[in-house]
């Protein structure tokens, strides 16, 4: 009965992980469908790594098989002592070999990976963003360029993008797994990667370390586009007007309400260097609100009106005057509208 239970119990383990892993490796998010060179070495170094793994467990079985079989205590040699190899010179140096082989062709190849990744050489040529990862949104300041933004870190495919990061208050991690391996965001000090898209599209990044209750929240993307709509972008973002009027007189009254309501004492447009909010330059042309909301009227208002129910423990709940639907409405209106450029999410490929 109880050997029965524990089969089971076994068996019910492992369909009910069967079922939770087979929901990792979302298109876009995965490190197993590279698309960016870090990505590229990290899973090359992880099917190098288990299958050597793979074969020392192969090995070991066998050994382990024959041994059980062949060896077995039999009828009539109960008190048979099998011949002693203790201190044997030639087994021991064998099996210090084979496993210090193994580990090294494991280890040169991860060693060159690791200085590769972190070869700054091109830097100083190449197009530096300085990254801020905060409770629970990330920040990009296109060095020399004049483009602050949030959420959407756009770049070139196929070009090195050197990515200067740091933290506004606890340690993040910064992770797009099809994109490249992960990378500590600290306040104290600075850390630097860089970033190589193989393909255009877009790319989800995940924060990699519990930072608080909405560390799970805490999600941006990679837009990779093609040069020519790379420097489209830029040239879109640089020519934003904080202060043009909108359209329509709803998103006027709204842009009033925006700056009445606080709302420009953590939130800037254009290319502000104030950062305690998310910036909001190109805020229509992002897919997704706060991180990881679809990006829609309805759910903006919402945003607006409980931003906890959302993010828990995020830094805007609170502090800002309370507004009614209405309001929120035309706050929303007014910042759907917010779409410098055509070069977008969707424009980008896949979502
Ligand atoms: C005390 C600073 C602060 C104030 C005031 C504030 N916010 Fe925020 N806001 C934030 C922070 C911080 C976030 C990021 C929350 C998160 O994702 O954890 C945010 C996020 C947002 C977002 C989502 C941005 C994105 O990139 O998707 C919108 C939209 C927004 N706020 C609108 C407003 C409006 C409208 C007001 C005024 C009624 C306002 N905020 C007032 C700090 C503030
Ligand atoms: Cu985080």
């Amino acid at each position: 009965m109880k050997g029965w239970m524990g089969k089971f119990r076994a068996i019910a383990l492992l369909g009910l992980m069967s079922l939770v892993l087979s929901a990792c490796g979302k298109e876009n998010l995965t490190a197993l469908d590279p698309k960016g060179y870090g990505a590229d070495q990290s899973l090359y170094l992880i099917i190098l790594s288990t299958v050597i793994m793979l074969f020392v467990l192969a090995i070991v079985m066998i050994v382990y098989t024959i041994v059980l079989i062949r060896y077995r205590k039999k009828k009539g040699q109960e008190d048979y002592i099998p011949k002693q190899v203790e201190g044997n010179k030639t087994l021991e140096t064998v099996w210090t070999i084979i496993p210090i082989i193994l580990l090294l062709i494991i280890a040169v190849p991860t060693i060159t990976a690791t200085f590769d990744l972190a070869d700054e050489s091109a830097a100083s040529d190449s197009l530096n963003v300085e990254v801020t990862g905060n409770q629970y949104w990330w920040h990009f300041n296109y060095e020399g360029q004049e483009i602050q933004t949030s959420q959407d870190l756009y770049v070139p495919v196929g070009e090195k993008v050197y990515l200067n990061m740091m933290s506004s208050d606890v340690i993040h991690s910064f992770w797009v797994p099809s994109i490249s391996g992960k990378m500590d965001v600290n306040p104290e000090n600075e850390n630097t990667m860089y970033i190589q898209a193989q393909e255009e599209g877009v790319y989800w990044g995940k924060c990699a370390e519990f930072c608080g209750p909405s560390h799970s929240l805490m999600d941006f993307k990679v837009i990779a586009v093609s040069q020519e709509e790379f420097d489209q972008w830029v040239e879109d973002m640089q020519n934003v007007n904080p202060e043009a009027e909108p359209e329509s007189t709803v998103a006027q009254e709204g842009k009033s309400l925006f700056q009445e309501n606080n709302c420009m004492s953590c939130h800037a447009i254009g290319s502000s260097p104030a950062q305690i909010g998310p910036n909001l330059t190109n805020f229509g042309d992002r897919s997704t609100l706060a991180g990881v909301e679809d990006l829609s009227k309805e759910n903006l208002v919402d945003w607006i009106m409980d931003p906890e129910s959302l993010k828990p423990g995020n830094k805007m709940t609170g502090n800002y005057p309370e507004v009614s639907e209405d309001e929120a409405g035309k706050i929303a209106e007014y910042l759907m509208q917010l779409e410098p450029s055509e070069i977008t999410p969707e424009s980008a490929g896949t979502e």
